[in-house]
Formats: structure tokens, sequence, C-alpha cells
């Protein structure tokens, strides 16, 4: 407590004195009156001394969720700069498909080659991706120097691009030894959980395989109880974990299974926060776990591409599952992000029959989804 000591001979005037330099508030401690002698005069004079506490200098308030809004703005706007650019190919909007086909750009191509071009850009693939895809099947025609579909069928030669380009992870029990841990993760409502347990669905009964469920989506009102219903159907544990430590016990049970498949929260690729959040459950099991990033259909291209961009900044995925082909009629997306990302791809989703309508992904059956059997 510090203290001012004001003086003088008239207790009203220092009071206001006080008060003029310290608010209206001031606290008086206590004062003193002492008399003075004057020599020259008979008497004496009183003298007041007042002692005032000096108000304490209060501390601005430090809000902390201000703080860390500005915080998350500062980091927010670094990761925007950093994040890799897997650019999306664009055709720019001012130009008209078919201007596009007959330009500048595609007049290495001729014939069916040209045509097939044509098919695909029609179904949303790009530009680039539809001509290295084609160029695989076409053969130099010598009278026109342009590039035309050799010995092959349109189909034959689509597929021919698709093995170069995209690569296949096949099923996953293929190959497996011990334990495989999977875990799915992607914008939400595109079909995460379902498709988990049309794979679990799928090892449970078709394999014999040991399965587990683990949730870490604690966060949506009903997302558990969803989850639990399907594992209880299926007969096999489920357990749900909202922090790294739960997970990492709760896996280390799992020992002598064939699988443990992990469902985490849907999040918005332009929430990274809530990306970090997965990221940070998973905790140091995400290097030993397959990742598996699942991608609708019947998105955009553009948002497709920035949805890989900004789970990628968190999460090395091992491969994308892809949901809905049932909902588009312009599935390019199946070639662009596996061939422009070289991502693998794993599994395609048809429906929304649990276990039924899944597949597992192959050259063919992308052939078909694009151009028809
Ligand atoms: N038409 C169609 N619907 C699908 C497909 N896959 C999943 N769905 C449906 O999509 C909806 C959302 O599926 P969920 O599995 O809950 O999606 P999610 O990604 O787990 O959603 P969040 O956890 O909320 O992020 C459900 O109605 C599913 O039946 C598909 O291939 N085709
Ligand atoms: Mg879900």
């Amino acid at each position: 407590m510090e203290i001012k000591i004001y003086e003088g001979y008239d207790l009203e005037d220092i009071i206001q004195k006080a008060k003029k330099e310290l608010g209206d508030d001031i606290k008086i401690l206590h004062y003193e009156v002492n008399k003075e002698r004057k020599w020259f005069f008979f008497g004496s004079k009183k003298k007041y001394k007042l002692f005032v506490e000096l108000p304490e200098i209060e501390e601005p308030v430090v809000q902390f969720d201000d703080i860390l809004d500005k915080i998350e703005d500062i980091i927010d706007k670094k990761i925007q700069q950093s994040i890799p650019s897997v650019q999306t190919p664009k055709t720019p909007d001012h130009i008209k498909r078919s201007e596009l086909v007959e330009s500048e750009s595609f007049s290495e191509f001729t014939g069916e080659a040209l045509d097939l071009i044509n098919r695909l850009l029609d179904l949303d693939v790009l530009p680039e991706v539809a001509k290295k895809i084609v160029k695989e099947g076409c053969g130099l025609d010598i009278d026109t120097n342009k590039w035309d579909l050799n010995t092959l069928t349109s189909k034959d030669a689509l597929k021919k691009g698709v093995e170069k380009y995209i690569k296949f992870t096949g099923p996953f029990d293929e190959g497996k030894e011990g334990l495989k841990i999977i875990t799915f993760i992607g914008p939400t409502g595109v079909g995460k959980t379902t498709n988990l347990f049309k794979i679990a669905s799928h090892f449970v009964i078709n394999k014999k395989m040991k399965v587990a469920v683990i949730s870490t989506d604690t966060f949506k009102v009903g997302a558990t109880q969803q989850a639990r219903i399907y594992a209880n159907i299926l007969n096999i544990p489920f357990y749900s974990a909202s922090e790294s430590k739960k997970l990492k016990s709760t896996v280390s049970e799992l020992e002598g299974y064939d699988f443990i498949l992990i469902d985490t929260v849907g999040r918005s690729h332009y929430d990274y926060w809530r990306i970090g959040e997965i990221k940070e459950i998973l905790g140091e099991l995400t290097d030993s776990m397959e990742i598996v990033l699942t991608i609708s259909c019947n998105f955009k291209n553009e948002d497709s591409f920035e949805v890989v961009n900004r789970y990628s900044t968190f999460f090395n995925i091992d491969s994308i599952l892809f949901t809905k082909i049932d909902e588009t009629s312009k599935p390019g997306l199946l070639l662009n992000l596996p061939v422009e990302t070289k991502i693998p791809v794993s599994y395609i989703s048809t429906g929304q029959r649990v276990p039924e309508d899944i597949k597992v992904l192959k050259p063919q059956s992308i052939v078909t989804y694009l151009i028809g059997d």
C-alpha cells in the first residue's frame, strides 16, 4: 500500500486537493493536527496532515479468450501461406468445352482420341488429366502426325492410362501382417462412419476376421450411438476415446485383433484447428496407422483438391476412399484427384446400404464409372 501525505491549514482544502489528484473515492487513512506557534503572534495556528492511500493501479483485465483468438488468427494466416499447393489445374470459365477441345491445347490429338478426351471433359475430368490419360493408349498417326487411339478401344485406352497414372491399394487385408489400424478422416457427412462399418462387416462376415472399432467422434450428438448400433449388429467390440491417452490404452488392449478401425469426427477442411484436434487425439499412434481420406464424388474439383491439401498438412494420407458415386453424373474426380495428387485409391462407396454398397477400386471399375461397361 502506498500513502501520500497532504499538508495544509484548511482541512477541507487539502481534502479537495487530494480528490482532484486521486479521484473522488480517495481513502483517507487518518489525519494529524499540529499547532504551529507564530513567534510574532500570540497564539498558534492549526496545521493538518492528511494521510491518503494511493489507489492501486488496476492491471488491464487480460481476456485470454481474446488473446487465443488473436493467436489462432495469426497461425491461421501462417498456415494459409504455407499450405502445400496441389494446384487445381483450371479450365478457364470463359472457354466453352467445345472451343477448348478444338483449341491449341488439344491440337496434338485426332480421331477417336479426341472423342475420348471430349467424353472425359464432359465428366469434369480436367483437361491436363484427360490428355495425360488418353495419350497412354495412343499412337502417332503417320498421316496427320497427331495422337490417335492405336489398336485399343476407348475403354481399354482409358484403362491403360488409369493403370499408368493411378495407384490402387487393393483390399485393406491384402498383404496384411498382424494388427492393422485404419483411421477414416474427411469432411463432414461424406460417409466415414457408414463406410467404416461396411468394411468392418466385410472382414467380420466374409473373412471371419477379428475387428474392433474405436470412435473418436465424441463431439457430435448421437455419433457414438449410431456407431455403437452398427457394432452391436456385427457383434464386435466398440469403444469411444476422446483423447490420445485413452485411445492408446484402448488400442493396447486389442492385441490379437486383425483390424482396429478408427472413426473420426467430420471436420470442414477450412477448419484447421478442428482438423488439428483430430490429429491430437490420434496422438503418437498416427504414424503406425493407415490414414484413409474419405471424399464424396459429388464434390467440385476445386473443393476436393482443397480437402486433400488441407488434410495433407496434418496427415500422411495413405489412400482415398470415394463415396456417393451414385449421387453424381460427373465423376471426373475419380481421375483428377489420384492423378494430380498421386495418392493411391482404395474403395468406392456406391450407395447407402450397409454393408453391400462398397467396392474395392480397380482400374476397370474406374473406367466403368466414367464411360460405362
Ligand atoms: N447416396 C449415398 N449416400 C451415402 C454413401 N455413403 C454414405 N452415405 C450417406 O451419407 C450420410 C452420412 O454418412 P455418415 O457415414 O454418417 O457420414 P460421416 O462422414 O461419418 O459424417 P460425420 O461423422 O457427420 O462427418 C448417411 O446418410 C449415409 O447413408 C454413398 O455412397 N451414397
Ligand atoms: Mg461419422
